[in-house]
């Protein structure tokens, strides 16, 4: 039932605050364990991406870490420790709680989100960073796939998000010998769009998430949309998902395509290739 005063579900875990942009922070909140992902924590995340797909305080979301870590990946005590010995059923049941927030619910969420990379970022946190659309990190920031450093081989979907992201020598370099890297060498991998210095993170974030919000949100999620699922359909397939993604967007937002040709065919007051049309949000 629909009520006023719904009450956030995210708990100690996780940290939401909303601003004047419309962008939701949503932080792994656990600093004095480095924000390694924890079985609470996994469904803390689950319960906020799904209200904040529905709350209109969200236009963009932003997935950071409370403290010097983004996230030391997953609880080695919690996730792995103590459910060693478990029945399979429990076991299965904590993995799954993990990838339904990681990539399951966050690679398609409706709404663009932005990975802002404040700081230590390891193993399974590769997941929830490969699934936002965009990633910033600080350029002090440190990446590692770390698994072999524990002896184990990198689990869940980490080396199939890295796979779609970076280059297989690079992949293969950082799975097999679990060196770390920096913000700078992960922006030279293409892991994330850029790298700045970290007293800019947060600015440099606010503005791409701004420029974002500027554009029609049907637009950009249909773009969205379009990208991650058309490409692993054949071409014949993509082409009629992605013609009905671009005509529902019309549908949707019946003024953006409108104002767009007729702010520079008839007014002539802007240039599509240069920059975007005026609306109420970006005025
Ligand atoms: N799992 C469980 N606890 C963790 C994790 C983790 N992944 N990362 C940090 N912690 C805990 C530590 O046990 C410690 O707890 P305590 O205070 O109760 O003793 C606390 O967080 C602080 O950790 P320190 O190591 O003291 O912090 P420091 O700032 O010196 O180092 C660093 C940070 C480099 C992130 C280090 O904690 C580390 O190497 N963590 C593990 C990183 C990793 O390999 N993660 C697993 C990737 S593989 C996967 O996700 C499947
Ligand atoms: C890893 C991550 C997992 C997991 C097992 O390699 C291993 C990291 C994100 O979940 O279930």
């Amino acid at each position: 039932m629909a009520t006023d005063n719904p009450v956030a579900p995210w708990g100690e875990t996780v940290g939401v605050q909303f601003d004047e942009n419309k962008i939701a922070w949503v932080s792994f909140n656990r600093p004095d364990k480095r924000n390694a992902m924890n079985p609470t924590l996994n469904r803390e995340m689950l319960a906020t991406l799904e209200y904040l797909e529905n709350d209109d305080r969200c236009a963009v979301l932003v997935l950071t870490g409370t403290g010097d870590a983004w996230s030391a990946g997953m609880d080695l005590k919690e996730y792995f420790r103590e459910t060693d010995g478990k029945p399979r059923g429990i076991q299965n049941k904590v993995r799954t709680e993990g990838t339904n927030w990681q990539y399951r619910k966050l690679l398609s969420y409706p709404k663009p989100t932005i990975a802002m990379v404040n700081g230590w970022c390891f193993g399974g946190a590769f997941v929830p960073l490969v699934s936002c659309d965009l990633a910033i990190a600080a350029e002090d920031a440190t990446f590692g796939l770390s698994e072999v450093n524990w002896g184990v081989t990198p689990g869940n979907l980490v080396t199939r998000a890295l796979a779609e992201t970076i280059s297989t020598r690079d992949a293969m370099y950082y799975i097999m010998t679990g060196d770390h890297f920096d913000g700078r060498r992960a922006s030279e991998m293409r892991l994330v769009n850029e790298a700045v210095p970290a007293d800019q993170l947060r600015e440099r974030t606010i503005e791409l998430a701004k420029k974002l919000t500027s554009l029609s949100q049907w637009v950009v999620r249909g773009t969205k949309m379009g990208f991650r699922h058309s490409r692993l359909m054949p071409w014949e397939a993509a082409e009629d998902f992605l013609y009905a993604k671009h005509d529902q967007a019309i549908l949707f937002d019946t003024e953006a395509r409108e104002q767009g040709m007729t702010q520079f065919l008839d007014d002539k007051t802007y240039r599509p290739g240069l920059g975007t049309y005026t609306t109420s949000a970006n005025k």
